[in-house]
This record gives structure tokens, C-alpha cells and sequence, in this order.
């Protein structure tokens, strides 16, 4: 062989190799143009921040990531209770379809094969972490542990306790003594910041953000579940102080309010809730207040780690919260109730690209969230969706979608033989509840002119005006749809109670 030939051989290589990188590093390219996702979730807060307009509730950090997003001014969690709103949420599934419908479950105790959102962007090479609550947790007590947790859904797990759960238990107050997680409980800590739980997620997340900053060969997800506002509200003293004690909303008239209501609606309440007086009611509100703008500052500090390391221009950042939460309304205290503050939620998404300030007015739910975020950064998934995608809502805020939100509720959960299940639909305009199929009580309030439910249109064994008469025919035929389309042929799946670690050799 020539040199000539030799060289021309050598060239030709050279080409292949160049052309085999070329396609490589396109490919990388390609794969890095997946954005991020930064799934931000708090525990137990409703709507009373800043950017829902509540006129007292300091929530600066949240407010401005508002501002660079689209708010879902009308947001409902699919069951107003930890563990089953998370299951529903984490699989796109509505709580019939996961059976999930109490604490301390998990899907892969009765749907074992179902791939959760996180677990879905895994398959596809996202780097998935999980840092403080995303499943159901026993709080306080399980602060500092997994929980009951996923572990096919998360390659790395991240579950710090603060001086919150290891050292101040026996300082705070409860109304139950030494009860905290399900009982009004709170404290003003003269500890710092750095020293709580969810400070700690936010030193974790930054900590998350270097490394994925620093070797960014895959997209990541990466989920922040915070612990407040949840009970005990504790926090450090500081927060407390731009809530003067005199100044805190203490709602009077409950009793008239409840009047028109069935009884299982009120079903939530809590014997020991007798013994909150006006002044213990008022810190209680402002411990909760307190509560939420400590979790504020502390999404403040994550979003400012996102923009430290270069990463917000190619990460979608998703605000949430499990459920909502009753402060004194209807006579109610914390959450599992269907009335709008505890089915309600605070949904903020900023996606890269997107203008912001946006308000999204359509009713949506969190059973939306796994087709959204998988859509909008191109996730395939093969498998069963009860929500929507919210993305064209993203580009378009006045985009009706689907336009209702179904949420549900099981009373008497321990006790099979009086279970009551309860449904809700909310419309643009109406909401719709239906208690064991309207058998134990119906409710239909009108927030064009009742948004604080005061006033139920099915109320009283009186003729009902035709326009009440046929809205509650269509919202009923509505909220019967939906539910046929999330109940299995044969019913809700069994909780089998097992280790639910799955084979993630063969996933
Ligand atoms: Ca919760």
C-alpha cells in the first residue's frame, strides 16, 4: 500500500470517527435541550399568600416566582388528605383508580406496577431526587426517615430532621398534649433557620443544584417536598413577629354558616377543636402564618440556588401543595373537608421561555401535573391519564381545557360499615357535592355570587328554581362521567399490605 493510499485511509477514518462523534455530541445536544424539572411542594398550605391575594400573609419568594409564571387561580387537589392527594398526584391517577384513600399506604401496595411521575422521567435518563416529603409522612414523627416513601421513584433520597423534630417536641404547645402531627400545636423557636427541617431541604436542594450544575450530562428532576405549614407550626420567632396577635382573622358566624350543610360535610372536625377559645384561634392563625412565610424564605432560597448555578433557563419550576386548609371556616380546623379552602391548592408553574405574571382562571387539578410536566419536556409515557396537560394553558392563559376539577373523600374510613363517600365538582362557576350519591346530603354553591360557600342552592325539601334544577342535573351527569372514568371494571384496587420495594432489575 502507497503512503498516498495510507493517508487517504487514514483521512477517511478520521472522517468516520468525526462523523461518529459529530452525531454523538448532536445527540447530547438534543438531549440536553430537555429541560429540568424543580418540583417544589409544601405541606398543608392553602391560598392564604401573598400572590392569592391575601392581604396579610407574607409570601414574597413564592410570589415572585408568580411573577415569572402562570398562577392557577383555580387548583384542586383530587383528595384533601396527605397520603392519598400525593398517591393521586404522583401517579396521575384519581384516588378511585390508585385506592389509596387513607394515610400511610402507598401505590405500590395496590397498583404495584404503576410508574410514578418521577419514576417516568427516571426511565428516560432524568437523574430523579427526592429531598424531604413527597409521599405520605408521618409528621412529626417521621420527619428524618423516608416515610413511606417510593424508592423506584428517586436514585437519590435526602430525608434531614431539624431541631423542629429532635430537640424542641417537648417545648411546643398542642391541644392534646404530646400530640402534634394530627392536633393544633405550635411554637416560636429561638432557634435560626439553619437549624430546621425545611432549611435544611433548601441547604440540601442548593447542595442537589452544584452537582447537577457541575456534571449536567443528564436532565434532572429534582422534587422538594417541604414540612410547613403543617402542624406543629413550628418556626423561628422572627417569623412570627409581622403578625401582631390582635390583628389575626378570627372567623365569627360559623354556626349560622353551617346551617344549610349535611352533616357528613362537617365530618372533619376534631373533639378537641371545642376547647380552641378566640385568643388560642388567634395564635393558632398566626403560628400558621408564621409557619408559611419560614417555608417562604426557604423556597426563596432554592429558586436563588436555581439562578446561582445557571439553571433556571432550562428548568420548568412547578409550586404546590397537597390540599388546602381550614382556619375556623364553616367552623373548621386543618383539612378533609370538600368546602373550597380545603379542596383547594396554590399552583404556580414557570416554564423557561414562558412570559410571566400569567393567571390561569379554568379550573385544574394536581391530577394534572404528571401529564403536564411530562409533556411539556417530552417524556414518553405508554400508560392511563386521568388529568390533562396544562401546557397549552402555559402559552395561553385563558385556555378553558377541560374546564372542572373533581375532588373526593372518604368518611368513617375506619369504620367499613359507615363509610360515606363524598364527591365534589368545581366549575368555572358552581360547585357541586354529592354525599353516598346525594343519599346523605347534597350541597351546590354559586361563586359568582357565594365564593365563600355560605349559602347551599339544594338546601330544604322545597321546589327548586329550574335554573338551580338544571344545573345540578348537568354537574350531577358531570361529577357521574368522571367518576365512572376513574373507577376500575372491578372497583378500587386492594390495599395489600407488603413490602413495596419492586424489582427495579426488571421495572
Ligand atoms: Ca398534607
Amino acid at each position: 500500500m502507497s503512503s498516498a493510499q495510507h493517508s487517504r485511509i487514514y483521512c477517511l477514518i478520521i472522517v468516520l470517527l468525526c462523523t461518529a462523534s459529530l452525531s454523538n455530541s448532536q445527540c447530547f445536544a438534543e438531549e440536553s435541550r430537555q429541560p429540568n424539572v424543580l418540583f417544589l411542594i409544601s405541606d398543608d398550605l392553602n391560598t392564604r399568600i401573598g400572590c392569592y391575594g391575601d392581604p396579610n400573609v407574607k409570601t414574597p419568594n413564592i410570589d415572585r416566582l408568580a411573577a415569572r409564571g402562570t398562577r392557577f387561580e383555580n387548583a384542586y387537589c383530587q383528595f384533601p388528605l396527605c397520603g392519598p392527594s400525593r398517591n393521586s398526584m404522583l401517579c396521575g391517577l384519581y384516588p378511585d383508580a390508585t385506592g389509596i384513600l387513607r394515610n400511610a399506604q402507598i401505590f405500590r401496595e395496590t397498583i404495584p406496577t404503576r410508574q410514578s411521575l418521577s419514576h417516568a422521567f427516571r426511565m428516560q435518563g432524568y437523574f430523579a431526587a427526592r429531598i424531604g416529603k413527597l409521599y405520605h409522612y408521618n409528621v412529626p414523627r417521621s420527619v428524618g426517615t423516608n416515610g413511606h416513601d417510593d424508592p423506584a421513584s428517586w436514585e437519590l433520597e435526602i430525608s434531614p430532621a431539624g431541631c423542629d423534630r429532635l430537640i424542641e417536641e417537648p417545648d411546643i404547645f398542642s391541644l392534646k398534649k404530646g400530640s402534634f402531627g394530627g392536633t393544633l400545636s405550635w411554637y416560636a423557636s429561638p432557634r435560626p433557620d439553619e437549624l430546621h427541617t425545611d432549611a435544611i431541604l433548601a441547604e440540601e436542594a442548593d447542595w442537589v443544584l452544584d452537582r447537577c450544575a457541575k456534571k449536567n450530562d443528564r436532565p434532572f428532576f429534582l422534587a422538594v417536598g417541604f414540612f410547613r405549614p403543617h402542624t406543629p407550626y413550628v418556626a423561628p420567632a422572627k417569623y412570627f413577629e409581622p403578625y401582631d396577635l390582635k390583628d389575626m382573622p378570627v372567623i365569627e358566624g360559623a354556626d349560622v354558616d353551617v346551617r344549610d350543610v349535611p352533616p357528613p360535610a362537617l365530618l372533619s372536625r376534631k373533639k378537641e377543636q371545642d376547647l380552641l377559645t378566640d385568643d388560642l384561634s388567634r395564635q393558632a392563625i398566626q403560628a400558621y402564618y408564621a409557619s408559611t412565610t419560614f417555608m417562604d424564605a426557604q423556597v426563596g432560597k432554592v429558586l436563588d440556588s436555581l439562578d446561582r448555578h445557571g439553571l433556571a433557563d432550562n428548568t420548568i419550576v412547578v409550586f404546590t401543595s397537597d390540599h388546602g386548609y381550614h382556619l375556623g371556616e364553616k367552623g373548621l380546623w386543618q383539612k378533609q373537608s370538600l368546602f373550597e379552602q380545603s379542596a383547594r391548592v396554590p399552583l404556580i408553574i414557570a416554564a423557561p421561555g414562558s412570559s410571566g405574571g400569567k393567571v390561569a382562571s379554568s379550573p385544574v387539578g394536581l391530577v394534572d401535573l404528571y401529564p403536564t410536566l411530562t409533556d411539556f419536556c417530552n417524556v414518553e409515557v405508554d400508560a392511563e391519564m386521568h388529568g390533562q396537560s396544562l401546557v397549552p394553558m402555559l402559552d395561553d392563559a385563558s385556555y378553558q381545557g377541560r374546564g372542572y376539577a373533581i375532588s373526593q373523600v372518604l368518611r368513617n374510613a375506619r369504620k367499613k360499615d359507615k363509610e360515606i363517600n363524598g364527591y365534589t365538582i368545581r366549575t368555572p362557576r358552581y360547585r357541586l357535592t354529592l354525599w353516598d350519591e346525594g343519599k346523605k346530603g347534597r350541597e351546590l354553591y354559586d361563586h359568582d355570587h357565594d365564593p365563600l360557600e355560605q349559602t347551599n342552592l339544594l338546601y330544604g325539601d322545597g321546589a327548586k328554581d329550574a335554573n338551580t334544577a338544571s344545573v345540578e342535573r348537568e354537574l350531577t351527569n358531570l361529577l357521574h362521567a368522571e367518576m365512572k372514568k376513574a373507577m376500575p371494571a372491578d372497583g378500587r384496587p386492594e390495599v395489600k399490605n407488603q413490602n413495596w420495594v419492586i424489582d427495579l432489575t426488571n421495572p
